[in-house]
């Protein structure tokens, strides 16, 4: 007798949500894409990147797409989420959520797209295999697809104050994670211990998760720039350096901090001091509607005049959201980034001797219209521990 089997489907499904409280200084983010969409001649957009997911709806989930028309907004995602986003997605003017495992096939079998006659998806976050099948689908219903750039990501650079208060508690737990860390490093315990307890207490803090993978090095290690932690052992006379970052609301913090172990030498100290005023200066010197090249020529020259430009190979900094390193990218290497108002920017220059040791001093800071803020203060000399 043949063996009895089940058969396990899973019908797509509509389900209905309790909204968050829509932040009313947010109101704005789909007029603008909305309007974006007018002006790129779109009838819709399909926005699969989840920080830009997450940016429209609040979807802090590891799945799930937005497909926007002139009036209406799509959320799918899948039926491990289907508890998740009852409760998590804002309270948006004609949200439909959508449980379903295949999008793009329940896109055409609900017939979403067929009124549309251009849809834009995301130029720089599809991969080419998502783009073919995306395109293949859409072309189906005789309609266009349209790659934009920075359909969603020119919207996220000036911050709202709710996301600022993430910025700000997130930026909070790095630096009380910093002042614990002052007191565990001692010369025997290895890079990654130091790495290890980072996280810890960050997560005891407060924070959701790292920003990015803990970086920790130490003496001529430092070198590396962005050496992963290992199990070399700190021993007296090291500089250790450690940039590390947490997570608020999905809202990143991300500093840089480096310090001596034992007695510091001179060169040591002038150095630290250099890069400190160097990135003091950056912060102070940043403006709204400012050229990012130029801020990065503030911090550079100064490194540059102490004989250290060719061991500051990177940018000087970046944006900062709900994306750890976002535009704007402050670097001479780019001569259209723009400073907008309202942006929180990571700066960070450094000096990396090879085979001697690394240095890097990293403040967040956000650039208003009358005076800059500092969200985070690393410390004006080298700390000796
Ligand atoms: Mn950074």
């Amino acid at each position: 007798m043949a063996k009895k089997t089940t058969k396990l489907v899973f019908t797509p499904t509509i389900v209905q949500v309790e909204h968050k409280p829509y932040p009313k200084t947010i109101d704005k983010r789909f007029h603008q894409l909305r309007f974006n969409m007018e002006d790129n001649k779109l009838n819709s957009v399909f926005i699969q990147y989840l920080p830009n997911v997450r940016y429209l709806t609040n979807y802090s989930g590891s799945a799930g797409a937005l497909l926007v028309t002139e009036d209406e907004i799509h959320f799918f995602t899948d039926d491990r989420y289907e508890e998740q986003v009852k409760t998590e997605l804002f309270d948006l003017h004609n949200l439909t959520v959508h449980i379903t495992r295949d999008i793009w096939q329940y896109i055409i079998d609900q017939g979403l797209i067929k009124k549309i006659e251009v849809l834009g998806v995301e130029a720089e976050n599809l991969s080419y295999e998502e783009a073919i099948h995306i395109r293949q689908k859409v072309h189906t219903t005789n309609a266009k697809f349209k790659p934009i750039s920075c359909l969603v990501e020119r919207y996220t650079q000036p911050k709202s104050p709710e996301e600022i208060e993430s910025i700000k508690k997130s930026c909070n737990i790095s630096e009380r994670v910093f002042e614990h860390i002052l007191t565990f490093i001692k010369p025997g315990i290895t890079e990654l211990d130091i790495a290890i307890e980072i996280d810890y207490q960050s997560r005891l803090f407060g924070s959701e998760g790292p920003a990015f993978d803990t970086i920790v090095t130490s003496g001529a290690r430092g070198a590396l720039v962005h050496g992963q932690p290992s199990a070399k052992k700190i021993k007296k006379g090291d500089i250790v350096l450690m940039d590390f970052g947490g997570r608020v609301n999905g809202f990143c913090s991300d500093i840089s901090r480096t310090i001596c172990v034992g007695k510091a030498t001179k060169e040591q100290k002038d150095m630290y001091t250099l890069l400190y005023t160097a990135m003091n200066k950056a912060c102070e010197e940043a403006r709204p509607s400012m050229r990012g090249h130029l801020l990065d020529k503030v911090a550079r020259d100064m490194v540059a005049n102490a004989g250290f430009g060719d061991n500051f190979k990177h940018s000087l900094g970046h944006g900062l959201g709900l994306v750890c390193h976002e535009k704007p990218i402050i670097t001479f290497r780019m001569e259209d980034q723009v400073i907008p108002e309202d942006v929180v920017l990571a700066l960070e220059p450094g000096i990396y001797l090879p085979d001697i040791c690394g240095m890097r001093v990293e403040d967040d800071v956000l650039v208003a219209k009358g005076k800059n803020i500092k969200l985070t203060n690393a410390p004006d000399t080298l700390i000796s521990v």
